[in-house]
């Protein structure tokens, strides 16, 4: 049996079709069925639901043999787990871009704050995110100093109620940041979701998961 960790949300459904040009379809739709492990079209593949930031931990671990994550999941993930002796994502192959639930990661302050003259000025600059790694990386080799405020979500707020000067956060459509009078100052980078494989599964399961590796990679090249 192979295990596929996929999330609720954008990343089951950008997956979809990725999975049906590989001849793969899901037989339980997450949105109606309280299911966690959801049966395919194949008895030897089911698809297991987790929370987006787990699929890294499924995977490592071996409770998935693959998994479809974000860029931003698997930076944070690396660097959280690094200090633990596991080694980051060590034991993750990371095989393919999927190129599927595209955004960007992005500084983002309120309209008027002068987040240039800050940078300029080289004065201490509050920023609140999720991505607290990615961000550290991202000012410490700019040579701006920051002071990082971890949130778990709703970012946004933080430079409205005067918690942070900035934020880093996704943008996709910018609809969310131009409803909250928030402005994209600076784009750290663009993220895409990733196929990422237990390594020693790879092994083990050789054949199988490299035949469902190939379909996949052909499947993002035929959607390019
Ligand atoms: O929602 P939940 O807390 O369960 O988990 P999650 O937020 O980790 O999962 P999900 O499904 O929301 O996101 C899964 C992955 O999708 C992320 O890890 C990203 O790699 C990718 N992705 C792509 C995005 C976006 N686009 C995105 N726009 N993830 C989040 N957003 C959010 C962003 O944080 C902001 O709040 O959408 C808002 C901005 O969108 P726009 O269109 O208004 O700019
Ligand atoms: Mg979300």
């Amino acid at each position: 049996m192979i295990t596929l960790a996929l999330s609720k949300g954008r990343i089951f459904d950008d997956s979809l079709p990725l999975l049906a040009a590989a001849g793969i379809e899901v037989l339980d739709d997450p949105e109606k069925s309280r299911k966690l492990i959801l049966a395919t079209n194949r008895s030897d593949l089911r698809v297991v639901l987790v929370r987006a930031t787990d699929v890294p931990t499924y995977v490592q671990h071996g409770g998935a043999d693959l998994g479809v994550a974000g860029l931003d999941v698997l930076l944070e993930h690396g660097a959280e787990h690094s200090a633990g002796g596991a080694g980051g994502n060590a034991g993750l192959y990371r095989p393919l871009d999927l190129r599927i639930a595209r955004c960007r990661m992005s500084v983002a302050t309120r309209e008027d704050f002068d987040y240039a003259a800050a940078v300029r000025q080289g004065s201490r600059i509050r920023v609140a995110t999720k991505y607290t790694q990615a961000a550290r990386q991202h000012f410490a080799a700019k040579g701006v100093h920051v002071d990082l405020i971890k949130l778990y979500g709703s970012m946004e707020l933080a430079p409205l109620t005067g918690l942070a000067d900035a934020i880093v956060d996704l943008v996709s459509t910018g609809s969310t940041l131009k409803a909250n009078r928030l402005v994209e100052v600076e784009r750290i980078m663009d993220i895409s979701s990733r196929l990422v494989v237990n390594a020693a599964a790879l092994k083990v399961k050789r054949e199988p998961l490299r035949a469902l590796i190939d379909a996949f990679e052909r499947a993002v090249e035929a959607q390019r």
